[in-house]
């Protein structure tokens, strides 16, 4: 069985892992930020080197396409992930699926596979969505699910524009997105979540994906002083804050709910020690793998926050950032990666991703699926975020063999 170069991919992880370490040893690579820039230089110069032909397209998406001169016309396979980061992150999210998928190029190149469709492998702008909503942004793009101009107008969370950062940075793009039409697209990911080190698997099928709600909530509430003001008298927008988060902890708590809500950011103006807050502006983050679940959750925070401007005499606005509806993967894909991963002797359990991917936004186009492996503790979105190297190496193995199959189909 044809095995990847572990060693050559250990050390590209390691490496790419260490471009946007900032004094404190913290890595962030926002999207189209000078660090994304030098993540994204080096990506594309181990394509070059891999004698791939690296396209960027106008939303910044940069791609490696091997195009055999047998098959040049054929759709093309495609892989892929992305390689910008959240703030203090790990190394392996993203990361390891744009280098796997060069390490497997790389392997079927030296082996002499020929295949019969080019395979072109993705490293898409803007999948997390830290700096620039929404998330998952230029896979989005490319799928035509979100219009270019739009994104590329879109304005960070530090006044910056996408579109000029991404000229300021080289990568403003020659084709437009959506140039190649994927016959297939496969993504390798860490798990993200701790359900399959917890049960000592080492591959996930993916087959589904979990919907997703991203708003920001804000607040107005009589801002007062801490001391004099009676609690009778008080229009307090940070306490409202305060129990809209924590109903929404109480919705996730409930018997059988399998939501997960989180408010990652939160802002209170003015923001001082001995002031009752005027203003409360947070984020929320809603997830469930069933659509009808998702709409209810949305539903019950509006009921909720109407309530509350009731009790509290605050004034409540919600802005929807981003929404995507759960996603199911393509069963046929999903049994290669199994056949695979049994052959190798290997195990394997289907699962659902809890996290956003490129690939929900692939599946828009063209039949895709995913592969998960372990993360100790299930840590992610943290620089302790790990995979052991045989789980990183067993990992690339069944995508190699998934790869293979589906580029050698006429
Ligand atoms: O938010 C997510 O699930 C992904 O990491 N962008
Ligand atoms: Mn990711
Ligand atoms: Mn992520």
């Amino acid at each position: 069985m044809l095995i990847i170069n572990e060693e050559r991919l250990l050390e590209r992880i390691h490496t790419l892992g260490a471009v946007g370490l900032d004094a404190g040893g913290h890595r962030t690579r926002l999207a189209a930020s000078d660090e994304d820039k030098a993540g994204r230089d080096l990506v594309s110069r181990w394509m070059s080197e891999a004698g791939l032909t690296v396209v960027t397209d106008y939303i910044g998406n940069l791609f490696g396409i091997w195009t055999p001169e047998n098959c040049a016309d054929a759709a093309p396979l495609m892989l892929g992930s992305h390689i910008d980061t959240v703030i203090n992150a790990g190394q392996f999210d993203g990361c390891y699926g744009v280098l796997v998928a060069l390490e497997v190029v790389e392997t079927l190149k030296a082996s002499g596979f020929v295949p019969a469709r080019p395979i072109a492998i993705g490293a898409f702008t803007n999948e997390e969505g830290v700096r620039y909503a929404p998330d998952m942004m230029g896979s989005l793009v490319y799928a035509g699910g979100y219009p270019l101009e739009k994104a590329l107008a879109s304005v960070g969370t530090d006044g910056t524009v996408l579109g000029e950062e991404l000229r300021r940075i080289g990568y403003a793009g020659t084709v437009e997105p959506g140039f190649l039409k994927p016959c297939a697209f496969v993504e390798l990911h860490i798990e993200q979540g701790p359900i399959l080190d917890t049960e000592g698997i080492s591959i996930g099928a993916v087959e589904n994906l979990q919907g997703i709600s991203w708003q920001r909530v804000t607040i107005e509430g009589e801002q007062n002083h801490a001391g004099t003001t009676p609690t009778a008298y008080r229009v307090d927008a940070g306490l409202a804050a305060a129990k809209a988060i924590t109903f929404l902890r109480r919705r996730c708590e409930l018997p059988d709910s399998r939501t997960v809500a989180t408010t990652g950011c939160i802002a209170f103006e003015p923001n001082a020690i001995n002031v009752i807050p005027s203003r409360a502006v947070f984020t929320v983050d809603v997830r469930n793998s069933d659509a009808q679940q998702l709409c209810a959750e949305e539903q019950a925070l509006a009921d909720y926050l109407a309530e509350l401007e009731r009790t509290d005499r605050v004034k409540i606005t919600a802005e929807r950032l981003s929404r995507f509806d759960p996603v199911l993967f393509d069963e046929g894909i999903v049994q290669l990666i199994e056949r695979s991963a049994t052959a190798r002797g290997l195990s394997c359990r289907r699962m659902t991703s809890g996290a956003g991917q490129d690939a929900q936004m692939l599946a828009r186009i063209c039949p895709t699926a995913m592969i998960f492996v372990p993360s100790i503790r299930g840590i992610s979105h943290n620089p302790l975020e790990l995979t052991r190297d045989a789980d990183l190496a067993a990992g690339a193995n069944v995508f190699l063999d998934v790869v293979a199959q589906l580029a050698a189909k006429e």
